[in-house]
């Protein structure tokens, strides 16, 4: 059978030095962010937290490859680097983890890091997984009918490419050449469950061909990689040839959520050999060899990061809960 040819490569896309500098200080404030709130959540301040730690490179590259504000976005629990890129500050995400007033996706209403910005173009997401892909379709399809130029991104992981929400998604996406980019973030688990007990195959990208549509394979773990393989398939997309599975292969490094226990079904060594693929240090030695963090760059970069985070962190401590009458200002009838 004829292979479908891979998307990536083609020479479109670098991103410029002032955009990847921009990259590195929202991985690292995503960091900084992520590590904060997991420890809000060991002082039992913010009841559930799932780490985007070794998916960052996969998040913002493939949002700084899009158009925010016209292109629509479909996300995951695990996509807080996806919020930070979309230009949400620490302190409204951070309000959504300790689920105080003023949090602006849901209310405080919504487990972390879910709910819907209509000025973003983000739409609210079930914890149910895989239920976003084919309403991501969905949306791909009123783009499409409306003539406009948007294109819509739907996040998973490789555990959400086994319901069967993804398959009729992908096949009717093909189908009718839809607008629409599939990112799967493959950190090669489902909650305890191996990638190898979750499918007979590497991963997901071979099904592209079943489906008659490209995909590709990226390290989800490099940036550049990620932001070209996207800028690709959102240019497919907007000239009316229809969707791409872009799969970023990316690690793990924290237990599935903070409620799970990872020293149950993973080896240290394995945790180890993901910790030497940390996205955040891959791309600071980038720019170091690129001559981009000249000076103390870096070091200013960092110390701003933690001073907002700590600015963030004393204003949730301060902050109230909602009153309890304001769950109805977001019921529509
Ligand atoms: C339909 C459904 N089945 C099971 C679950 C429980 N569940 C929550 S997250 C998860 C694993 C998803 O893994 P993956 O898609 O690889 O994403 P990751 O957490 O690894 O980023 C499961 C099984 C659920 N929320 N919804
Ligand atoms: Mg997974």
């Amino acid at each position: 059978m004829k292979k479908t040819p891979p998307v990536v490569g083609a020479g479109v896309t670098r991103p410029s030095d002032d955009k990847l500098v921009q990259m590195y200080r929202e991985m690292v404030l995503c960091r900084a962010l992520d590590e904060r709130v997991w420890m809000l959540n060991r002082q039992g301040k913010a009841a559930i937290v799932a780490s985007a730690q070794g998916h960052e490179a996969a998040q913002i590259g493939s949002v700084q490859a899009l158009q925010v504000g016209k292109d629509h976005f479909y996300i995951y629990y695990r996509d807080l680097a996806v919020l930070i890129s979309l230009g949400l500050t620490p302190t409204e995400i951070m309000l959504g983890f300790t689920a105080k007033a003023g949090e602006p996706l849901a209310g405080a209403r919504q487990f972390p890091t879910h709910g819907a910005s209509k000025t973003l173009n983000l739409v609210n997401l079930s914890n149910v997984v895989g239920t976003q892909i084919p309403q991501a379709v969905g949306s791909a399809l009123a783009s499409k009918m409306r003539g406009e130029d948007a294109v819509t991104i739907v996040y998973f992981g490789d555990g959400a490419s086994s319901v069967g929400d993804c398959h009729e998604a992908m096949n009717f996406a093909a189908i009718h050449k839809l607008p629409v980019i599939f990112l799967c973030e493959n950190n090669g688990y489902a909650i305890s469950v191996p990638l190898s007990k979750q499918m007979a195959v590497d991963g997901i990208v071979s099904r592209a061909d079943g489906y008659g549509i490209p995909g590709v394979v990226v390290d989800g773990t490099d940036i550049m990689a990620v932001y070209e393989a996207t800028s690709e398939a959102a240019t497919r997309a907007r000239d009316g040839r229809g969707p791409t599975i872009v799969e970023t292969m990316v690690e793990r490094y924290l237990p599935h959520t903070s409620d799970d226990d990872d020293s149950l079904y993973r080896e240290q060594e394995d945790l180890e050999e993901a910790r030497k693929r940390d996205p955040v240090r891959i791309l600071q030695e980038q720019l170091i060899g690129a001559g981009l963090l000249p000076g103390d760059t870096d070091s200013v970069i960092r110390n701003e990061a933690k001073r907002v985070i700590n600015e963030a962190t004393d204003y949730v401590d301060a902050a109230p809960y909602p009153e309890a009458t304001d769950f109805l200002d977001h019921v529509y009838s």
